[in-house]
């Protein structure tokens, strides 16, 4: 049997949640870009409402809601500022869940119940000069000294890294193997000696959350910061990867809905030759496209989330086939649902015609804020590697 509806509960969550980001967030939404300002306001009223630890348990300060509460919040953000959903993706899916999956209980209370509570920031640091696709080439290393590890290196486009209070960083603390042997996460505290930040990068889009380089000159951190045991990061940065790659699904969900919305509003209030745009059949079948493709996204989103929140946050329970097929789904909905919105933002630029490439128009800025999701959170070129090399060694299951 078959049975997929939201329960009362999420109805309601998607309510207020709509309410609060048209309120709070969409009047500031242009100005967040146009300045390139991280929006703290809005974070700050986001972490009292609960939104910063979405899916993390109760127990550990959140608010529960579980995956798919979290993508009907990471839905309702993307309809609204893709920069927030950037944030709280970085903050919450990759950060959150590396502590929720692998941290120890210590490490939960001490560094996810703070990040639930909205009260620090976390920034994922994995990305380098040299290693973006190919995450296993990480140069930052990780050597034993006393009692911890001293972690030496630079890192590259942190989300977060410029409001982080906590920093999940990825390490060498054995010459790592192509497939990320010798990989080692650990949690780092804003403070601590040697780690400082670097350039922070102008975007084209998303120019409302902070991408920043972070330097490791050194800093020395206890044996107790390691997430997941020595060797275990390239699991640790996977896995949360996997858990982020659903939301930025969700996000782009948004997107795409909003795009269809503001492309209907505007070819009903556009006349040419004599009547309004949306009665031409050019426009009918574009309208057509964006709302087939958006109520796929829909559908693998929410199958995909469900399918990930009945895996519980134990990945040593989890059979190696389950894994591999959440790895596979995820994979298929960040980059179909990148593409979804990268799809309907430019038709609905089009429908919109000279009004909707001026820096006044809001799908102007979606259009520049949309392009990222087919790069971030690994390319839309090593999702289909992930795809197809799973299909081709698993079969189509
Ligand atoms: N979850 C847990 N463990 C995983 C995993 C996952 N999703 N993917 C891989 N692993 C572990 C497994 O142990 C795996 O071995 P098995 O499949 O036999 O269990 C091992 O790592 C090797 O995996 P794989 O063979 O896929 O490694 P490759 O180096 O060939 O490929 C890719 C790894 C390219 C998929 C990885 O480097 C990647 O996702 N790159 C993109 C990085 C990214 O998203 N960067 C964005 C940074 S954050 S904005």
């Amino acid at each position: 049997m078959i049975e997929f509806e939201f329960t009362d509960e999420q109805i309601l969550l998607r309510k207020a949640v709509r309410e609060f980001m048209e309120e709070e967030l969409r009047p500031l939404s242009a100005e967040i870009d146009r300045e390139g300002k991280f929006p703290e306001s809005v974070i700050r009223k986001m972490a009292i409402a609960g939104y910063l630890g979405a899916p993390v348990p109760e127990k550990y300060g959140g608010a529960g809601l579980g995956k798919i509460g979290y993508c009907i919040l990471m839905e309702e953000i993307g309809r609204v500022d893709a920069s927030v959903g950037t944030i709280l993706g970085a903050h919450s899916s990759l950060g959150s869940s590396a502590l929720l999956y692998y941290g120890t209980e210590e490490q939960k209370e001490r560094y996810l119940v703070p990040a639930a509570k909205g009260e620090k920031i976390i920034s994922f640091n994995l990305s380098e000069p040299g290693a973006g696709s190919d995450a296993s080439s990480i140069q930052t290393t990780a050597v034993r000294d006393g009692d911890g590890y001293t972690i030496s290196g630079s890192k590259m486009w942190a989300t977060n890294g410029k409001e982080a209070s906590t920093y999940i960083v990825f390490a060498k603390t054995a010459p790592a193997s192509e497939h990320g042997e010798g990989i080692t996460a650990f949690v780092v505290e804003r403070g601590m000696k040697g780690l400082s930040l670097g350039r922070e990068e102008e975007k084209m889009g998303i120019r409302g959350s902070s991408t920043m380089q972070v330097f490791y000159d050194g800093v020395h951190v206890p044996e107790d910061s390691v997430i997941g045991g020595e060797g275990k990061g390239f699991q640790v940065a996977m896995t949360s990867l996997d858990v982020g790659r659903i939301s930025l699904s969700a996000c782009s969900l948004g997107a795409s809905e909003r795009a269809i919305e503001l492309a209907v509003d505007y070819s009903k209030k556009r006349v040419q030759f004599g009547r309004p745009i949306s009665e031409q059949q050019a426009i009918q079948f574009k309208i057509a496209e964006m709302g087939m493709r958006t109520q796929l996204l829909r559908y693998i989103t929410y199958m995909t989330a469900w399918k990930a929140e009945k895996l519980g946050t134990d990945p040593s329970k989890w059979k190696k086939e389950e894994r591999r097929q959440l790895t596979r789904e995820a994979a298929m909905a960040k980059c179909f649902g990148s593409e979804t919105a990268s799809f309907c933002v430019d038709e609905s630029l089009q429908i919109h015609g000279g009004v909707g490439f001026v820096k006044s128009s809001e799908i102007e800025r979606m259009y520049r804020d949309a392009r990222i999701s087919e790069i971030y959170e690994g390319t839309n070129e090593i999702q289909r590697m992930i795809v197809g090399r799973d299909i081709i060694r698993r079969g189509w299951v």
